[in-house]
């Protein structure tokens, strides 16, 4: 018995993204309230009155905050069903370093190519490309990045394949060139219906994110 279960959430956002995908894969129900991010709820700024972003999710009335966190919940709580995280220590730590590498890394990068111009936009686009090339090591040969079965670091990284249509349009690249194995890794999740059932079209990503720029840089 799941409880209640509420999501909020922004329909754009891959780290609300990772919360969705990580419920699908356990098969679970939940409530989705999506956010005026310009206007936010009270339920909002009660449930985070820290960071007051969204995602957060409110199970039995008590809220858990940051996506990656929030994943590592639901994993220990339905730990029956389709484990996220490898049991082995090491391999846990490893795939936590991994989500990390992507906030830290592939966000940043990404928003800053999305989000500025000139000397500081070519600068994002080309440690992206670096930290994309960097994963796709990390991949190899491997089907997903824990080996056989779809995990913690995809469900990390996955949302942020849908922006690779917006990436390749603001630096003007193609990651079939650059990244060809973690196009055809991308690819190869979204055949999994908790993916693809989540993700949002690439090129909805690209309008909204394009004019968010636009009206961004206007200002
Ligand atoms: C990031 C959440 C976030 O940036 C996580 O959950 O992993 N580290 C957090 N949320 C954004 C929307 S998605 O870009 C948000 O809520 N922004 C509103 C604001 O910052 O005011």
């Amino acid at each position: 018995m799941a409880g209640e279960l509420v999501l909020l959430e922004f329909w754009p956002s891959p780290f609300a993204q990772r919360v969705k995908i990580a419920l699908a894969e356990k098969g679970i129900g939940y409530e989705c309230k999506e956010e005026n991010l310009m206007n936010k709820s009270p339920l909002l700024l009660k449930m985070n009155p820290v960071n007051k972003q969204i995602p957060v999710l409110i199970h039995n009335g008590k809220p858990i905050c940051e996506s990656l966190i929030i994943v590592q919940y639901i994993d220990e709580v339905w730990k029956d069903h389709s484990p996220l995280l490898p049991c082995d220590p090491y391999k846990r730590a490893q795939a936590r370093f991994w989500a990390d590498y992507v906030d830290k890394k592939i966000f940043s990068n990404g928003r800053s190519l999305v989000f500025s111009k000139g000397e500081t936009q070519e600068a994002a686009k080309k440690e992206l490309i670096e930290c994309f090339k960097v994963l796709e090591a990390e991949l190899g040969e491997k089907t997903y990045f824990g080996g056989e079965t779809f995990g913690f670091v995809d469900l990390a990284l996955v949302p942020f394949y849908c922006w690779f249509n917006l990436y390749e349009s603001c630096g003007n690249f193609s990651f079939d060139q650059e990244c060809p194995k973690i196009v055809a890794w991308g690819k190869k999740c979204l055949e999994k219906e908790s993916v693809s059932k989540v993700l949002p079209d690439q090129h909805k990503v690209t309008d909204f994110f394009t004019a968010m720029a636009k009206k961004f840089s206007a200002q």
